[in-house]
């Protein structure tokens, strides 16, 4: 029999395009549960063609599970995914709980997909949606030139704060469109804006906001130290040299990366752009003359992660700089994580241990 897969957070942003890929890929599965928190359940949504009761999450939900994809907040898969485990499901997690723990594998199939099948406490973690997107084109450029440092600059999608982020976003656009000098005037945006800032520290319409995430060590934000801490770990170099500047921008969905990385060995654009033409899940889009630029406008709604601007830096042989844009929402959350549990089923149904 397929395995049972349940959704847990299925009522969320991201679960609902986990519900869309499910309904959109091969199907691996046998049942697919719907979970959420109690306020969330009995709710019913549709999945491949079904109509689907969202159950509340129990121990009990988990009975009879083979795998469980987790999108919830830090706290609730600390809490609920070891007695999803204790219940015999294995577990794949979206939020960053355990992803730097050694005993469980954090995984980007296209990167380090051989990791899933040495999960000791029967949980994997899928990487941070920034992270996601920009790894995959950067792990082919280290295989074949070895990466020393990575210089990273993210601008980041409203969505990947949620709901909350979206529509504080649309709310703020609606205030300040309409008056074209708006931005121009010192003041004004806040002005317009308000005290509405929802999930972020600042008005984002019209602005950039130079943070994502917490407060962590030495004035870095969480976010800064995921791009340094989960690239360590995915491309196994611990002693990867890695600088980010986090940034939200009034974008609805898309996060995007400028990145400026150094090699061991000497480089060029157009060899970078054969070893990317090839590299999986990346789509090259590179030609500014043509005005072909990654942007998360055409990225929205698509698997790869988009990139372009690629060219060696003009005082150092060994480094590119080149732009990424990704759906943080699809690859960036909700893909990696579905593509993660279609190993694990894969692994199930050759009878391989679970
Ligand atoms: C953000 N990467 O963009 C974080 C969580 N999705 O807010």
């Amino acid at each position: 029999a397929q395995p049972t897969l349940a959704v847990v957070g299925a009522t969320g942003s991201v679960g609902s395009v986990m519900l869309e890929l499910l309904s959109s890929r091969r199907n691996v599965w046998g049942e697919i549960r719907l979970i959420a928190s109690a306020r969330s359940a009995g709710k019913t949504l549709t999945c491949r063609g079904e109509r689907l009761d969202v159950r509340e999450l129990t121990a009990e939900a988990f009975d009879g599970v083979d795998v469980a994809m987790f999108d919830v907040p830090d706290a609730v898969s600390e809490h609920w995914a070891p007695i999803a485990v204790s219940r015999g499901a294995t577990v794949v997690d979206n939020s960053s709980a355990f992803r730097m723990r050694p005993d469980v594998p954090l995984v980007v199939p296209e990167v380090n997909r051989e990791a899933v099948h040495d999960r000791p406490v029967g949980i994997v973690s899928s990487a941070n949606c920034t992270v996601a997107a920009m790894i995959i084109a950067v792990s082919p450029l280290h295989d074949e030139y070895g990466l020393r440092e990575l210089v990273l600059a993210s601008y980041q999608a409203a969505s990947g704060a949620g709901q909350a982020g979206v529509d504080t976003l649309h709310d703020q656009l609606t205030k300040v469109a309409g008056d074209r000098l708006l931005g121009g005037r010192p003041g004004n945006v806040r002005q317009a804006v308000g005290d509405d800032l929802g999930p972020f520290p600042a008005p984002l319409a019209l602005n950039v906001v130079p943070w994502s995430g917490e407060l962590a060590d030495l004035g870095w934000s969480s976010e800064e130290l995921k791009l340094r801490n989960e690239s360590r770990k995915i491309l196994s170099l611990p002693a990867l040299k890695v600088s980010a500047t986090c940034v939200r921008v009034p974008v609805v969905t898309g996060h995007s990366i400028a990145v400026h990385a150094v090699f061991a060995a000497e480089v060029t654009a157009d060899g970078a752009r054969q070893v990317l033409r090839n590299a999986p899940g990346v789509i090259l889009v590179d030609d500014p003359e043509a005005g072909e630029f990654p942007m998360p406008i055409d990225a929205v709604g698509t698997d790869p992660s988009w990139v372009g601007r690629i060219r060696r830096a003009m005082d150092d042989p060994r480094a590119l700089s080149f732009f990424i844009t990704g759906d943080n929402m699809r690859k960036g959350a909700a893909l990696n994580t579905v593509q993660i549990a279609e190993l694990i089923a894969a692994e199930l149904a050759k009878g391989a241990p679970a």
